[in-house]
């Protein structure tokens, strides 16, 4: 039976995935690059140095000062601050509350396993702060997703064993992490992209408690 459940943050609880690909678009424009939602898919879940990075590595001409780099993801966060200020309740995925309150009542623990520094501020607007046991802040991890540490950091906090937990996300990046942390990944999206996850849905209304449980014993 599974004693923690580590949810990502970014397309898992909320939708702010597209709010980051917005930011990421507009900033990209602004340095004579253009991006698509198939180049997104390699950007979720990674930090916002290395989705820089790999922004910059799409116009290998184009060599900027560490400064300048600075300069640009403040630029994107910024814009993604503002897209998400306004964010409440109602904006939370369905099925999510549901599942966050069974997990309550059976007693099995809660982690929020992102990798954005914006989290603390999200789950807070969400007002679902309260579920969490441990909260891992991604910059005290050596590297984030597609390792471990972000998952690993969280069952060692509360003492779980990493085949006793379940990971849920929606980047090809962060099932490559949770499937390396060896836990049981569930993928919520598509089943092309997510197909290295033990178990894919297309939505998170279909995350039932009964049916990951189910997985977890097979
Ligand atoms: P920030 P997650 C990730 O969050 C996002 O998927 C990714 O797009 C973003 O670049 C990263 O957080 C860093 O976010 O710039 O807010 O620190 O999906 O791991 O919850
Ligand atoms: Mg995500």
């Amino acid at each position: 039976y599974p004693q923690l459940f580590i949810f990502d943050l970014d397309g898992v609880i909320t939708d702010t995935a597209e709010q980051h690909y917005i930011a990421w678009k507009e900033m990209a424009q602004e340095i004579g690059i253009e991006i698509d939602r198939k180049f997104n898919e390699s950007l979720k879940g990674v930090s916002r140095g290395d989705s820089l990075e790999k922004i910059l590595n799409l116009n290998k001409d184009l060599h900027l000062s560490e400064e300048e780099k600075a300069e640009l993801m403040k630029k994107k966060n910024d814009a993604y601050r503002k897209l998400i200020m306004s964010i409440e309740p109602e904006d939370i995925y369905p099925g999510i509350g549901e599942l966050l309150e069974k997990l309550k009542d059976d007693d099995i623990k809660i982690a929020l396993g992102s990798a954005s520094k914006n989290a603390p501020f999200i789950i807070k607007q969400l007002q679902i702060e309260h579920y969490f046991d441990y909260v891992v802040d991604p910059e005290t991890v050596e590297n984030g997703k597609p390792a471990p540490d972000i998952f690993q950091k969280a069952a060692d906090e509360l003492g779980v064993a990493y085949d006793k937990c379940v990971g849920i996300e929606d980047a090809i990046a962060g099932v490559t992490a949770i499937n390396e942390a060896g836990m049981l990944s569930i993928g919520v999206g598509d089943k092309i992209h997510l197909k290295h996850a033990d178990y894919v849905v297309e939505d998170t209304a279909e995350l039932k408690f009964e049916t990951i449980i189910n997985r977890f014993e097979n």
